[in-house]
């Protein structure tokens, strides 16, 4: 081989080389540039509350696809609503966040999506109203470490789950495939024993499961 048949050959593997990783970076996260890549179309999200449940997250972000499981570590999963406002949560209890501390796991989904539906689910998660911060977090996952979107509540009040909410959490988890123990810990916790109507009731499919 030549060495300009070498230096083509190295060239043309590293363009190959630098397109496909440039392709299988999935884009975390929205800030950080999109100079580079189209990549920058989609963005993961790491949710571990309601939005495990796919039929949930779909309701507003329909380009949502399963990416892998994952979580963070020394975080823990609790339940509340932010500031004053207890009545704005349309789930009628305490709703799922994450707080720092040591020697935990917050177990989750990593979901795809499109960057068109970044507004979508910022306006779910409240983000405007104050009720959710978006973050960045590494994800431990079977493929490595994974930079994803995710928030946190603001001004965080303890608060019981209704049984809907809880519902759609274990369902989520179950659906896709959380690990056994993380699921047990999940369907352990305690409920506020509210029994209306919730957002349960627009999620096709699931709400007439709750009623068998
Ligand atoms: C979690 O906390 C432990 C103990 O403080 C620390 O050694 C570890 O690096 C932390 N992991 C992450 C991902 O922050
Ligand atoms: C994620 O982890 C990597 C290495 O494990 C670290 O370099 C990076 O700063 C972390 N990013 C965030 C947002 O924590
Ligand atoms: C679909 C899409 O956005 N394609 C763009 C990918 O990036 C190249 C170069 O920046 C653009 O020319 C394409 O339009």
């Amino acid at each position: 081989m030549s060495p300009l048949h070498r230096g083509v050959c190295f060239l043309l593997s590293y363009m190959l080389l630098s397109s496909s990783s440039s392709r299988a970076a999935v884009e975390p996260e929205g800030s950080s540039g999109g100079a580079s890549s189209n990549s920058s179309d989609y963005f993961l999200y790491f949710a571990y509350g309601s939005n495990l449940l796919r039929e949930r997250l779909v309701l507003r972000n329909p380009s949502a696809t399963f990416f892998t499981v994952g979580y963070l570590q020394n975080y823990t999963l609790q339940f509340g609503y932010w500031s004053n406002s207890l009545q704005a949560i349309g789930w009628h209890g305490g709703v799922a966040s994450i707080q720092q501390r040591g020697a935990e796991e917050v177990w989750g989904v990593v979901w795809r999506m499109r960057r068109d539906n970044l507004q979508t689910l910022d306006d779910q998660e409240g983000v405007q109203e104050g009720a959710y911060m978006p973050l960045e977090v590494n994800v431990t996952t079977a493929e490595g470490d994974t930079l994803c979107r995710t928030y946190k509540m603001n001004h965080f009040h303890p608060y019981l789950p209704s049984p809907p909410y809880k519902q759609v959490v274990c369902l989520g988890a179950r659906q896709n495939g959380l690990p056994l123990d993380y699921i047990h810990k999940l369907e352990a916790v305690e409920t506020n024993g509210y029994k209306g109507p919730s957002i349960l009731d627009d999620i096709e499919g699931i709400g007439e499961n709750r009623r068998e």
